[in-house]
């Protein structure tokens, strides 16, 4: 049942799709004191939620603030990522979900300040909130999602394995790239343009030095099996002359400040524009755009910096120039060099900034503070409608930035995450508060983003990651290559990145039920064994699809790790390309994964394909069973 309450909220966030009645006469869950909703837990309560979120999968014992950032380093003490997802599921002796939608800041306390209570303190104290009860977590969830539509569902390509690296700059790269796959024997179906291909980092341009043909590119690639997926950042170089730019200044259509100006932010072109996703005019046009790339053959892409990220607005650049000044005449001395790479350094997604310009929407004008975690939702959006009209198969498209209601139009991978181990696990933990939250079209950055990778990281990220929808590697300029071919021997990889072929049928499958059905793909072990006292505290094994478990290693030098198997199960092994199977009675197992092996469980009978190159090649219905 779900239970909607109205606090005047000022703004329709468009993240519900179902029209409910506000609910008179009863009690909310929570108390209300000073602005915020309080709860008194008990001792096992336990919280689930928040989608893209750090720390463990029961979010208890810590505080999140829901605000779209761009920060570069997931570690513990964050509070904020790149995604607004405003729905807890508690699980104590009072069982709900409670969804708070509001476009602007909400801060979820969950036994951070006092261990005992749940305190949720909405910067603006406008919101509709929605308390869900059923009979199980899974229902809640499952009722929770009908309210917010159905969740998007890509290509059935989009299920292949992905390589992407900021840095490669030229077409040879991108060439270079798929042969040396091809030429491994590696399955591969998309490779990923990052900001390089475009010319002077202008959305929908591109370099003509250094992509010359990105027609022919992408027809050659496709004849192989492989295609191109661009990057689009949110926002757009100010350039008289490019006609993107000169387009969206004489309709209007970019965000203005309190003078009715355009608002000028420094990214990576340079001084340039946010187009205004809130006005339906703007976003109808921007969505347009990407005709450009449609019409060359492109059939996906990946929506970035849409938070939005600024690293410094034309204004703060001024303000801080001002300040700099002073330390022309003297010696620079240990705090005023600190003073003064703070100055800059503060210029970065600043508040300051998001209260400075203007949103023209339909519901009125706002300040983009106030709306701010609904940007990239609508970036999305914008695309999505646009790709949907432009071309007769669903589009390949996913953001980094996102608020509920953007689960209907494309998926989020989790952004700038490390070449850490616990990034292995972090990722894990992310996938089914996501999944709460509708986004299942989900994945990392294989191998992490930031810093080095190393071989026994790489094979143990892809051991996890063969399950999650979105299977991308992805790393930063700068850091050391972390293709499947960089490390030498690629026989490992090959296997690996091959089962996960072998597993699309299966995966794709329970994709579809699940957003068919309103369902989660990944789903704690609780979820499904909901009497069973050890399944609770288990945080880093995960249920996919209907009858598979995984429990990958993530620990640097592991060879073997603990298991729980909450029921009898038909262990799987992976090795060397060859499946074995072995009965495991429920309960607690070593399990012992050499570097290389991939392992996991099954409680009903399971269909492999055979191994193929690409999707293409992929037979769907010549399937084995194992299990
Ligand atoms: O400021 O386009 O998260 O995946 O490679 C960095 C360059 C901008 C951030 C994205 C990342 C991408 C990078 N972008």
């Amino acid at each position: 049942m779900i239970k909607r309450y109205s606090f005047s909220p000022i703004y329709d966030t468009g993240a519900v799709v179902k029209e409910l009645p506000i609910s008179k006469g009863t009690p909310l869950p929570f108390a209300l004191s000073e602005r915020s909703f309080t709860l008194q837990m008990d001792e096992n309560a336990r919280i689930y939620g928040l989608g893209e979120t750090v720390r463990g999968i029961n979010k208890r014992g810590w505080v999140y603030e829901s605000f779209c950032s761009d920060d570069p380093f997931h570690t513990e003490d964050k509070r904020s990522l790149y995604g607004a997802h405003n729905f807890i599921l508690v699980d104590g002796k009072e069982r709900f979900g409670a969804f708070f939608d509001t476009p602007s800041k909400i801060t979820f306390d969950l036994g951070y300040t006092d261990s005992d209570m749940i305190k949720i303190t909405p910067e603006c104290f406008a919101l509709e909130l929605y308390i869900i009860t059923a009979d199980s977590l899974k229902a809640i969830v499952s009722e929770f999602r009908s309210l917010i539509g159905k969740s998007y569902i890509p290509p059935k390509w989009a299920f292949g394995y992905g390589q992407s690296r900021w840095g490669y700059v030229k077409e040879d790269d991108i060439r270079c790239c798929a042969d040396k796959y091809q030429d491994a024997g590696i399955p591969i179906d998309m490779i990923y343009l990052d900001i390089d291909y475009m010319d002077s980092f202008k959305d929908f341009s591109i370099s003509p030095e250094r992509f010359p043909d990105l027609k022919k590119l992408c027809y050659d690639l496709k004849e192989r099996g492989i295609r191109l997926i661009p990057i689009i950042d949110a926002a757009v170089k100010k350039e008289e002359g490019y006609a993107v730019y000169d387009e969206g200044h004489a309709k209007g259509y970019f965000c203005k400040d309190e003078n009715g100006e355009d608002f000028v932010v420094g990214v990576w072109p340079g001084m340039s524009v946010l187009p205004d996703f809130l006005n339906p005019e703007a976003a109808k046009w921007f969505g347009q755009k990407y005709k450009a790339l449609t019409d060359i053959g492109i059939e996906g892409f990946w929506n970035d910096m849409n938070e939005p990220a600024l690293f410094y607005s034309e204004k703060g650049l001024n303000n801080a120039y001002e300040e700099l000044k002073h330390i022309d005449d003297k010696q620079l001395d240990a705090l005023s060099f600190f003073g003064a790479r703070d100055t800059l350094v503060r210029l970065q997604n600043s508040d300051d900034d998001y209260k400075s310009f203007y949103h023209n929407t339909p519901q009125g004008r706002f300040r983009h503070y106030d709306v701010h975690n609904l940007y990239g939702y609508h970036m999305t959006k914008s695309a999505y409608d646009a790709l949907c009209g432009l071309r007769e198969e669903p589009p390949l498209l996913f953001s980094r930035a996102s608020y509920i209601g953007a689960h209907r139009c494309g998926g989020i991978w989790t952004g700038d995450n490390h070449s850490w181990w616990s990034h292995i696990l972090q990722s894990l933990q992310q996938m089914p508060g996501l999944n709460m939250c509708g986004f299942l079209y989900t994945g990392s950055d294989i191998g992490g983003f930031n810093s080095s990778c190393t071989r026994d990281l790489l094979i143990r990220w892809l051991s996890f990651a063969l399950f999650t929808p979105l299977m991308r590697n992805h790393a930063a300029a700068g850091t050391r290559s972390q293709e499947a071919y960089a490390f030498g021997d690629t026989e490992v990889f090959r296997h690996i990145i091959t089962l996960r072929y072998r597993l699309i049928p299966y995966l794709y499958d329970s994709f579809i039920k699940a957003a068919e059905n309103d369902e989660m793909y990944f789903r704690p072990l609780c979820f499904d064994y909901e009497d069973d006292e050890v399944a609770k505290g288990i945080e880093d094994q995960l249920m996919v699809g209907d009858r598979l478990m995984i429990a990958p290693i993530y620990r640097q030098n592991a060879v073997s790790r603990n298991v729980y198997l909450p029921e009898d199960m038909t262990q799987v092994r992976m090795h060397e390309g060859e499946i074995s199977t072995e009965e495991l009675k429920k309960g607690w197992h070593d399990v012992s994964v050499p570097l290389g092996d991939v392992v996991f469980f099954t409680a009903k009978p399971l269909f492999l394909a055979k191994p193929a190159e690409n999707t293409t090649a992929l037979d769907w219905d010549d399937l084995e069973s194992v299990g």
